[in-house]
């Protein structure tokens, strides 16, 4: 019998990996996205399929997790045998700006689906991955963080996520319903949106080194984090619902770098070496050295990179970096992409995008940049 899937979040980073690892697996996707006023699934286009054609396994549906209704109609119409609830309002700082909503989706909108899947009798069929995550642990108590770390959120996402931790375990102890949480640490790929850092980092040092933007203005550079690949993270999602018993699991790398190392290692692929000087909101880095010919645009003593205080949030998670033993003895699950190949295949990525654009610019097509910043 096909399997299958029902993915929220489907149009985002990890959604489109998991997407295509189910698919890949012989399962059935199904997955929600928003309806938008322009295209949102450039993630997934090249997974799309013709729903007119028989035996398309990769469908889509219009939802929203602040809509509960529609949330069990589809969950009825499909009768998934795995829920993976991925959707999220999931920027930190962006949190901030609309607590509401961020509680709403974040927080009940995993209720909405626990409930759909209770209302709807599936609670033995259906098996329930929560994407929580290493926000939950804030102002960190333990390091590393690992399963049994107190939680201490720092955010309003990160309360929101709080809620949808507690909610799934006790779905999970109330009606023994296969419920779990994936613990997951920062996870990046060429698919993260533009304003998380690593992506912004990679994106705007490949347009400073084609010319098409001069300088990116970070947040707080000190912040340390545990960066992982998110194939490597879409892996262990599904491999927590294969399980006998529902557990919840930590997913990370055990390494923890700081933002500043990941903007040198980004220059050093554009081949620059930049030299950071100053300290707090006067820090900046300056091009100290070139090689090659990826970064046509700069020369040595220009800054391109500044401090711009309305990155920094209201309340900081200075550092985290995970333990993930757990998943290693019981699931064998071990990342396979570390974090500087990561960010080589990041930059790479964003400099063949910034190329075509220089190439456009330099034969009159001044196509615009977009330079929303996160
Ligand atoms: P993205 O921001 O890339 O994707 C989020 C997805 O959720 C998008 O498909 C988005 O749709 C969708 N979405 C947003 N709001 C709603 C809503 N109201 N109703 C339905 N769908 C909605 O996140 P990631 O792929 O990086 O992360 C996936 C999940 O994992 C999220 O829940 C995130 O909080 C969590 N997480 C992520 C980590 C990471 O490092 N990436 C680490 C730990 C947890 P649209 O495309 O239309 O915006
Ligand atoms: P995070 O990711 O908040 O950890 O949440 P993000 O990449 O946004 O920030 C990581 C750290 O970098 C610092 N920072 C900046 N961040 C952004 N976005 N922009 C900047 O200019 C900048 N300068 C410095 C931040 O302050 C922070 O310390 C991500 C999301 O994917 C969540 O959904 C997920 O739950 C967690 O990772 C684990």
């Amino acid at each position: 019998m096909t399997k299958k899937a029902l993915i929220t979040g489907v149009t985002g980073q990890d959604g489109s990996y998991l997407a295509e690892f189910l698919l890949a697996k012989g399962y059935e996707v199904h997955g929600i996205k928003r309806r938008a006023s322009l295209f949102n699934t450039a993630r997934v286009d090249h997974i799309y399929q013709d729903p007119h054609v028989d035996n398309a396994r990769f469908k889509l549906h219009y939802g929203d997790l602040t809509d509960t209704s529609n949330l069990t109609r589809i969950m009825r119409e499909v009768e998934p045998d795995e829920v993976y609830n991925l959707g999220a309002q999931s920027h930190v700082a962006v949190s901030f700006e609309a607590p509401e909503y961020t509680a709403d989706v974040d927080g009940i909108g995993t209720l909405r689906l626990l409930e759909a899947i209770r209302f709807l009798g599936l609670e033995d069929k259906t098996r329930f991955y929560q994407a929580s995550t290493s926000e939950l642990y804030g102002l960190v108590q333990e390091i590393p963080q690992k399963e049994t770390t107190p939680f201490y959120p720092r955010s309003p996402y990160a309360v929101a996520k709080l809620y949808s931790y507690w909610i799934t375990v006790n779905y999970r102890e109330a009606y023994g319903m296969y419920a779990c949480n994936g613990i997951l640490f920062n996870h990046e790929s060429p698919r993260r949106g533009e304003t998380f850092v690593t992506r912004k980092i990679t994106r705007g040092l490949a347009n400073i080194a084609q010319g098409l933007e001069t300088c990116l203005y970070m947040g707080n550079m000190d912040a340390l984090r545990d960066w992982g690949h998110a194939k490597d993270y879409v892996r262990m999602q599904w491999m927590m619902l294969q399980q006998d018993v529902a557990e919840d699991f930590v997913i990370a790398t055990g390494v923890q770098y700081s933002v500043r190392e990941f903007i040198t290692w980004s220059a050093a692929e554009l081949g620059m070496t930049l030299e950071f000087s100053g300290e707090g909101v006067d820090e900046i880095a300056t091009v100290a050295a070139i090689e090659g010919d990826k970064a046509p645009a700069l020369k040595v003593g220009d800054v391109i990179v500044r401090v711009d205080p309305r990155y920094f949030r209201p309340a900081e998670v200075e550092t985290l970096l995970g333990d993930p033993a757990k998943a290693k003895a019981k699931l064998g699950w071990v990342p396979e992409i570390t974090t500087q190949e990561m960010c080589a295949e990041m930059v790479a990525e964003d400099l063949k995008v910034a190329q075509r654009h220089a190439l456009l610019k330099l034969h009159g097509y001044d196509l615009p940049v977009s330079l929303e910043n996160g």
